[in-house]
């Protein structure tokens, strides 16, 4: 490779720069107040004008690698090139800190004690309750109180002893999916060991000498589906170069949970539920990045029985790993969507040079829609038992539609459905993390299911958003954004006050769509 040199460095002055961009962000920010509304062309991307406002100084050498900007939406100049969509382009941490540490919204890390030389973990696998969505509380099986459970983080090299506790009414098994450790540890219940009994524990213990994605599980089929299983990341002993600045992990799993039940149904061969982290859109927290950065992805497919495609807007992304081996660069590919198949883990790595709220999804159209049972669900609650039911008989069957399209129905109409049905306190918990900040005001009515949002900010916008105590406005980062980089010209905000076709619980009875802060 010919760019080792200036890439060094870039590595050596990649640090400063990323240090120096809140203060000289900020200032900017502020200096740009004042900038009269760009002319655009209509309806062109505006790809020419300094976008990197917010930005510090830089030189040219650090933003551009062979045609391809780490701040403008591109690919480069040459598909062989080393840096055409962003393959090799560095991040701002500098590979000598080691790799920086794993994002894992809506979920907690596992901690461990060092004790006789291992990183000692404890696991107690148990019935656990689970929020899918606010006031969707489910039954499921997790570990440590949390489904999926606590994530694993350690170091290639680490010797680690995990200690399972079954709190179980049923015998369980413990199995870490992809290790080449001893076989007596595989957890492969009865192929290489008794089944841990109800009340019982099991020792495990084994040098780690790979690195990757990873997770461990129930190996009992319908303990599976019930959610049984945790993440685990094992950094490289070596880090990768190129370096990534953030590091996140998403588990995927669907589950079958009847409208008027909150138990997850293992032997169903459909499933109606999807969550990402335990949690279903729009109640995943989006993942935000700083504009320029290298971010790097992992996504587990935890389903019981399908696959995930996978799809991130406004990017193009390398896939990097697959399961536990880092792919040689040679084998790397560009993408937007990547099919994760049932109990694999992909890992992908982008620059995130196009700034703005980008949706992030599995792109089964099943799997963007929370329990798809808006028409069907609510007459079941509603209608618990016969009387009631026979008293609405009138009103059945009670169809909610977009009220749109007057007068002109095309055959298969409707096919926008509606979708939550929350009150107001359940609604301010969706806008609850700072990682909402900002958004559209109806962002949220477009996060279902398998949904959840890659939050490209400029480096002010994201200390605001991240590091401030300012309350930020529903919609006021999007349109900063959109002026920009976009055409405000063609740019409309949310409406504030509307959610759409969201009904409130309380309001539902008489059918009015409108939400008041
Ligand atoms: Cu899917």
């Amino acid at each position: 490779m010919t760019h080792t040199n200036d890439r060094r460095k870039f590595l050596k002055a990649g640090a400063a720069v990323a240090a120096a961009g809140f203060v000289a962000g900020a200032a900017s920010a502020i200096g740009q107040e004042n900038n009269p509304p760009q002319d655009h062309d209509h309806g062109k991307p505006n790809l020419n004008q300094d976008v990197n406002q917010s930005q510090p100084a830089r030189t040219g050498a650090q933003d551009e690698f062979e045609g391809f900007s780490r701040y403008k939406p591109g690919r480069g100049n040459d598909p062989d090139s080393d840096f055409y969509c962003g393959k090799l382009v560095p991040g701002f941490r500098a590979v000598a800190e080691g790799p920086v540490p794993i994002t894992i919204p809506d979920l907690a890390k596992l901690n461990y004690q060092v004790v006789n030389g291992a990183k000692e973990f404890h696991i107690v696998a148990q019935a656990v309750s689970r929020e899918f969505l606010p006031g969707y509380r489910m039954n499921v099986y997790g570990y440590n109180g949390s489904m999926p459970g606590p994530m694993m983080e350690i170091n290639q090299g680490d010797r680690i002893r995990i200690i399972v506790t079954n709190e179980l009414p049923e015998p369980t098994n413990f199995h870490m999916h992809g290790f080449e450790m001893p076989v007596q540890y595989d957890g492969a219940a009865e192929m290489t060991q008794n089944p841990i009994g109800p009340g019982k524990t099991f020792k495990y213990e084994f040098d780690v000498h790979e690195h990757g994605t990873f997770f461990y599980h129930s190996h009992v089929a319908m303990q599976e589906a019930m959610g049984m299983v945790g993440p685990i990341v094992v950094h490289p002993a070596r880090p990768f170069d190129p370096p990534v600045d953030r590091d996140f992990l998403l588990v995927f799993q669907n589950f079958s949970i009847k409208p008027n039940q909150t138990i997850s149904d293992s032997w169903k061969m459909d499933w109606n539920w999807h969550t990402i982290n335990g949690r279903s859109g729009p109640f995943t927290t989006p993942c935000v990045v700083k504009h320029g950065e290298r971010v790097r992805v992992r996504l587990i497919n935890f389903s019981p029985m399908q696959h995930h495609p996978v799809h991130m807007h406004g990017h193009t992304f390398w896939i990097t790993a697959h399961e536990g081996a880092r792919a040689p660069k040679s084998a790397w590919i560009p993408r937007n969507t990547e099919l994760v198949g049932v109990a694999q883990a992909s890992e992908f790595e982008f620059i995130a040079n196009n700034p703005g709220d980008w949706q992030f999804h599995c792109h089964m159209i099943h799997h963007m829609m929370n329990h798809m049972t808006e028409q069907f669900g609510p007459n079941i609650r509603d209608n618990e038992n016969v009387e009631t039911y026979l008293a609405n008989l009138e009103s059945r069957p009670r169809v909610e539609i977009t009220p749109i399209a007057e007068g002109k129905k095309p055959p298969g109409f409707p096919q926008k459905m509606l979708s939550m049905n929350m009150d107001m306190d359940e609604m301010m918990r969706i806008w609850k993390p700072r990682e909402m900040q900002g958004m559209r005001a109806s962002a949220a009515m477009s996060m279902h299911g398998l949904m959840t949002a890659m939050r490209v900010l400029p480096a002010d916008l994201f200390e605001r958003v991240m590091n401030s105590d300012e309350q930020i406005e529903k919609g006021e980062v999007f349109a900063e954004i959109v002026k920009r980089f976009g055409n405000p010209a063609d740019y409309e905000p949310a409406p504030k006050m509307d959610m759409g076709a969201m009904k409130m619980k309380s309001d539902r009875k008489h059918n009015s769509d409108q939400m008041h802060d």
